[in-house]
């Protein structure tokens, strides 16, 4: 494995070292007793968020809408829903962050709208309007019924197009049929998406998550999915060379401010080496997410496979990596591995990898799925397990001031921040530890990357850069493994927390997962 292009050399830049945490509003803490979260309740919490360690924030969206995909169904690009506050309420929370060093990245959601927005409206008004060719609207097939046999990622059985009976057209949605995608064909949408994004640059905004920003870019003619791919959404798959002009400008509106503005596209394919062409030269995304770690599983072998194809498909185009567990469309990765000794285990690899982690609200109290009972299941893809409301406090209300909309997490007194703030043992302060390991390292922010001789079921690499130099170890079997290690080590952190401090003796624990340095 050849060490990654990550040396000390590579231009400092901040989203290239920074730790990102997502926020999911609605479930982070409420302050006007609507039972949802709310840009207030962020603030409230800005401590928890510096003293964590991280060094920038991704809202998911808080803009006007109906709510029918929770918030990616945006009626208003350019105003807060209610629900989360108002304007002013953002830009104080925004002064908050930056005040405490925090930058912020808004969730921007370019490929859809809600059926609500104005733009819509106007656009299925009529087949005349000067708005109509801002969305895809065709007319039905000989048969009369959808365009093309594409269809919907939430419903597979379901076409990804809806019929408007008042202008005898279909209109496609890659998501709902409330979630209408925009023709980014059109010069028109492409400039008032510009125009978004410059309203929240304008005021001060350090970037963006850019939701399903492959997708943008269509093949006018919109032909059929071949039979073997008939019944799956295009979201896993959809790959089109015309999206990357469209990065290419929308980079330049970026590039246009200064602070180092940065957006991160959500890629949803599954070959690394497509999602890191949307680095383009440089000139489209800062990073894209790649999900592969979320996908793997709790196997070595498949983690080490991910981590290589992604090491190998992005250091060839200059592209960094991202690293993610968990986020607000799937269930928590404690969930998914089965224990929070795995999760920790799992999280010293996550923010010793070359590149930059991303980390979700919850995910450093170690959090797992809340059991959601039928009559509350409110989302079109079954996620408000991962989504349940984050519990601050032991007491019974956790720090909220009215009964939350979705149900706690199980042990939410036990694993509130209230509960795990200064006990060393516990996840909260293995994740400050981390943070602190990985701020002090230069070869985890940035240094090299090779993999090291190990037991099959242990993941074993290093990192470097000039005289700093880490191994990481992550035993992902029930019992202990031994690993040979020449020269002195001694442990930097343990997802145990024990032996810190201590020499490394080449025994490693049980799912544990172990950051080494030279003994100094
Ligand atoms: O997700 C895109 C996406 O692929 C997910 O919908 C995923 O397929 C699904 O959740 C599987 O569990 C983005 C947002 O993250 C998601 O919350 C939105 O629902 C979706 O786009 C539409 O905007």
């Amino acid at each position: 494995m050849s060490p990654t292009s990550g040396g000390p050399t590579t231009r400092r830049r901040w989203w290239r070292e920074t730790v990102v945490y997502q926020i999911y509003p609605r479930s982070f803490l409420d302050t006007d007793a609507d039972g949802v979260g709310d840009l207030r309740g962020i603030g409230h919490r800005i401590d928890h968020l510096a003293d964590l360690g991280v060094g920038a924030l991704w809202l998911s969206p808080i803009y006007r809408s109906p709510m029918t995909d929770f918030g990616y169904d945006v009626s208003d690009h350019c105003d807060v829903d209610p629900l989360f506050g108002d304007l002013a309420e953002f830009d104080r929370l925004l002064g908050r962050a930056h005040d405490r060093g925090l930058r912020v990245l808004l969730d921007w959601v370019p490929n859809h709208t809600s059926v609500e927005h104005a733009w819509f409206r106007e656009s299925r008004s009529s087949r005349s309007s000067p708005k109509r060719n801002w969305y895809v609207w065709r007319d039905p097939a000989a048969d009369g019924g959808p365009p093309n046999n594409w269809v919907a990622a939430f419903d597979p059985d379901s076409p990804a197009w809806t019929y408007d009976g008042r202008t005898g057209q279909y209109y496609l949605h890659l998501f709902l049929p409330e979630q209408p995608d925009l023709n980014w064909a059109n010069p028109e949408v492409e400039s008032a998406q510009h125009d978004v994004l410059r309203f929240w640059l304008d005021r001060g905004v350090d970037g963006f998550r850019a939701d399903v920003v492959h997708l943008i870019g269509k093949d006018p003619a919109l032909p059929d999915e071949p039979p073997e791919r008939a019944s799956q959404s295009r979201v896993g798959y959809h790959h089109e060379p015309r999206t990357h002009p469209l990065l290419r400008r929308i980079r330049g509106v970026l590039d246009a401010y200064p602070g180092d503005r940065a957006i991160v596209g959500e890629i949803n394919l599954h070959d690394s080496s497509a999602i890191a062409e949307y680095h383009g030269e440089g000139d489209e995304l800062h990073l894209a997410f790649n999900f592969a770690l979320l996908r793997a599983g709790w196997n070595a072998r498949r983690w080490r496979t991910a981590i290589t194809e992604v090491v190998e498909a992005y250091e060839p185009v200059g592209a960094w990596p991202t690293w993610v567990l968990s986020n607000h469309d799937e269930p928590r990765h404690v969930t998914r591995y089965g224990s929070v000794a795995r999760a920790r285990a799992a999280a010293v690899a996550l923010l010793s990898l070359p590149g930059t982690p991303f980390l979700y609200a919850g995910e450093e109290l170690g959090l797992s799925d809340a059991a959601i009972p039928p009559h509350l299941r409110v989302d079109p893809g079954g996620r408000e397990g991962c989504r349940a409301p984050i519990p601050w406090e032991r007491g019974p209300d956790h720090g909220w001031p009215a009964e939350p909309w979705l149900p706690w997490p199980p042990s939410a007194g036990a694993l509130s921040a209230e509960a795990q703030r200064g006990d060393p043992t516990s996840t909260l302060e293995l994740y400050r530890h981390l943070l602190r390991v990985r701020r002090s390292s230069e070869a985890l922010r940035a240094g090299t990357f090779a993999w090291r001789d190990a037991p099959p079921d242990v993941l074993a690499f290093d990192r470097g850069a000039e005289d700093d130099r880490r191994a990481v170890l992550v035993n992902f079997a029930a019992s202990p493994r031994s690993v040979a290690m020449p020269g002195a080590w001694e442990i930097d952190a343990s997802s145990r927390r024990k032996r810190e401090g201590q020499a490394f003796g080449g025994a490693v624990s049980a799912e544990e997962g172990l950051v080494l340095r030279p003994s100094r």
